[in-house]
This record gives structure tokens, C-alpha cells and sequence, in this order.
């Protein structure tokens, strides 16, 4: 594994009133980096692009869809995009370069999970540093960050990036393709994976307001601001799922392509569910409306809903993506804002489980309209089926009203 210099130092924004930096000095980095390589377009592709929108793409075909080829059609097929004014053709160009890029560093994290224990990555870091959240950095960590960013920035379609394992937003070198800020939590759940339970990538795209600026109030807007978001699960499959603002997909990499193919064309949150997922070693602390929730799905239900909880917010959520029911980290009065960052943990999947036809929200409001204040706010959250999110709703405003 290389030892690549920790990416991102000295290119912050510096002094704690600076909101807007010039571009900062260019990364020095070796060529290494992936850009987007061209690859030859079936047939399949052609017939998309003449008559179908993006968001038609490989639902109705039967060849074989990779990730490189969605990104490939998006860029020339986007009227769904531009049609709603999300963006132009050549923003939407420069949106499927960021995708690649976020692709091809997933398939290197996932190279990484996969050798764990045999390229001695497991553990923690060797001098036991810390993330911005105190939280201890485990080596595949830092790793999975630096190959994020060192991709996002050699993409050259971002102004910053902002990422759970560093405390300060992180400039990108100067371009005049930098349209985007690309949040992310390169590696979610790490604390799970020396006992080899599923961990993720999380990221998510915002419009940068000026070209090639980078300025931290461009992501301290409303999570439903965002143009795209994912995550990628290390799991028993490497999954890619991701949303450009229209039908959510999914992605499984095929080893022996070294290719994302297009395994689920469209996929929908079921409107109800059977199970929950949420931590209940934490229930002493919850509040009366999470309660009576839980309550209500263990002993009102004509069968008890499951509980399935594994503690890996990826893996957690992808299961009540496709499955239907709840994943919860509610605040309570040990955390009153929960665990989980809004900017790079919360929206992307909130963004996705919405296009998906599920729901998010705090127990009182929309999660992807809420306004962040900080980069690494933590916030409440409830997600997925669109009717047992409601619910859960329903059992906070009551408890409320009761002053409860
Ligand atoms: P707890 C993993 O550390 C993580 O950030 C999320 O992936 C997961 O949903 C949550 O924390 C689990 O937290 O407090 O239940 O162990």
C-alpha cells in the first residue's frame, strides 16, 4: 500500500472567519489518479441515447450496464436533468468525471477490505490518531480517505471537499472545471471491520455557487440541495448505489471485469415494512415518542416487527432500502442530536431513500430540508419506508403535544 502523504494538509480554510478561499495552491501528487476512460458504447447505449432520458436507462435493456457506461450516457443524455434546469451538458460532463472518479476509489477501498487482514491493515493506526469526532482512527480510515480525496481532487471537478476524517473543509487545486463540493465518510462503520461485518462509502454532490471558488456555505444549505448522492457497501458484494437526482440504482462490481454492472435498474422502498433497526441498548435515554414507538411495533402489530440492527449505518440502511421498515439514530437525552453527521452520513442517504419513494425526517421535519450550521453537526434521523417513517412522526408529535 502506498504511503501516500495525508492529503489535504495545509489546504483548509485557515482562519476560522474565512469562508471563501481562492483556489488554493495545487496538489503536488504524483500522476497517479483516475480519470474517466473512455469505453466503447453498446448498441444498447446508442438506442438509449436516441430515445430514452437517463433516468429510462437499463431498465428496459437486457445487455449488460456498467456504472462507466450509465455515467458515460448520463453526460450526453441528461434531458431529464436539464429538462428540470438541474444542469447543463457541460455540467452534466463534469458531474459524470466526479462520479468515475468516486467509482474508481471505491473499487480501491474495497480492494483494501478485501486483503485486510492479509496486507496487514486491520487495526488502528499506528501512532492511535483521532478523527475530528475523537472517534480512534482505524488504518483503512486514513487510507480510504486519502484515496478519496486524492481522486475527488485529481478529477478537477470540485472546488472542497469536506470529509468526516478531517476537521476543516479541504480546497481543491485551482480548475476551471470546478463545479462541485463532494462531501463524504470514506468509510463508514470502520469500526466494525476487523470482525468483518459490512462497512460503506457515503458521499454526496452539491453545485459549487461560483466556478473554481471554494466556499464553505455552499454545503450549509438544505440537504435536498444536493445533485447526487451514494454510497458504495463492502460487503458480501461491492455495491454502488447512487441517485443523479432521478431513479435510484444499483451497481454490483464484478471482480473480474473490475466493473460495476447494473444489477438493480430501479430500486423502490417498499411503503411498509416488518422490521426496525435501531440501537435499543440506548432506549433508557430515549425520548417518550421513540418509546412508544418501538413499543407499538413490538406489541400492537399483529406480529412483532423484527428487529435487525448491525450497528454499520451502510449496511443498516441498504437493508431497509430494499426491504422496507426503519433504521433510527434518534437524539436522546445522552446525545440530544444522535450520533450521525448530517452533511456526509445523513443527506446522502435521506437524498436517496426520498427518490427511492421512502422517507427522512428527524421525528418533527424533513431531514433534506434542514439548514446545517457546521460541517460535522450531528442530527436525529429516521429513514425509510414512507409509511412507517410517518409513524414514527405520528408517536414524537403526540408526545410532544403532551409534553412528553
Ligand atoms: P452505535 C458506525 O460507527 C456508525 O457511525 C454508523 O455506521 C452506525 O449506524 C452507528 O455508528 C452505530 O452507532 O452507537 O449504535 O454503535
Amino acid at each position: 500500500m502506498g504511503n501516500f502523504p495525508r492529503f489535504g494538509r495545509g489546504r483548509r480554510l485557515t482562519s476560522p472567519n474565512a469562508t471563501r478561499v481562492e483556489a488554493a495552491v495545487p496538489y503536488t501528487n504524483s500522476e497517479a489518479g483516475a480519470q474517466t476512460r473512455a469505453v466503447d458504447r453498446c448498441g444498447a447505449m446508442k438506442r438509449v441515447a436516441s430515445s430514452h432520458s437517463i433516468d429510462d436507462f437499463g431498465e428496459d435493456l437486457d445487455s449488460f450496464v456498467t456504472l462507466s457506461s450509465f455515467i458515460l450516457t448520463a453526460s450526453t443524455t441528461c434531458p431529464s436533468l436539464a429538462a428540470k434546469g438541474h444542469i447543463k451538458k457541460e455540467e452534466e460532463t463534469d458531474l459524470c468525471i466526479l462520479l468515475q472518479s468516486v467509482a474508481t476509489s471505491c473499487k480501491y477501498i474495497q480492494n483494501c477490505v478485501r486483503k485486510l487482514g492479509l496486507a496487514n491493515l486491520s487495526g488502528k493506526t499506528q501512532d492511535l490518531t483521532t478523527n475530528v469526532q475523537g472517534e480512534q482512527q482505524m488504518k483503512l480510515d486514513v487510507i480510504a480517505h486519502d484515496v478519496f480525496a486524492r481522486g475527488l481532487d485529481e478529477s478537477k471537478r470540485c472546488t472542497m471537499l469536506v470529509s468526516e476524517e478531517e476537521e476543516d473543509a479541504i480546497m481543491c487545486a485551482t480548475s476551471p472545471h470546478g463545479r462541485y463540493v463532494c462531501v463524504f465518510d470514506p468509510l463508514d462503520g470502520s469500526s466494525n471491520i476487523d470482525c468483518c461485518v459490512s462497512v460503506g462509502s457515503i458521499f454526496g454532490v452539491y453545485r459549487a455557487k461560483t466556478l473554481g471558488v471554494g466556499d464553505i456555505n455552499d454545503v450549509l444549505v438544505p440537504g435536498k440541495e444536493m445533485v447526487a448522492a451514494g454510497y458504495c457497501m463492502y460487503g458480501s458484494a461491492c455495491t454502488m448505489v447512487l441517485t443523479v437526482g432521478g431513479n435510484v440504482r444499483g451497481f454490483t462490481l464484478d471482480p473480474s471485469l473490475g466493473e460495476f454492472v447494473l444489477t438493480h435498474p430501479k430500486i423502490k422502498c417498499p411503503p411498509s415494512g416488518a422490521t426496525y433497526s435501531v440501537n435499543e441498548g440506548n432506549s433508557r435515554y430515549w425520548s417518550a415518542g421513540m418509546k412508544r414507538y418501538v413499543d407499538h411495533v413490538k406489541y400492537d402489530k399483529e406480529s412483532p416487527h423484527s428487529l435487525r440492527y448491525i450497528g454499520s449505518m451502510v449496511a443498516d440502511v441498504h437493508r431497509t432500502l430494499l426491504y422496507g421498515g426503519t433504521f433510527s439514530y434518534p437524539g436522546d437525552s445522552k446525545s440530544p442530536n444522535g450520533k450521525l453527521r448530517i452533511l456526509y452520513e445523513c443527506f446522502p442517504m435521506a437524498y436517496i431513500m426520498e427518490r427511492a419513494g421512502g422517507a427522512a425526517s428527524d421525528g418533527t421535519q424533513r431531514i433534506l430540508d434542514i439548514v446545517p450550521t457546521s460541517i460535522h453537526q450531528r442530527h436525529p434521523i429516521h429513514m425509510g419506508s414512507e409509511e412507517d417513517v410517518e409513524e414514527i412522526d405520528r408517536f414524537h408529535r403526540e408526545a410532544e403535544m403532551e409534553g412528553k
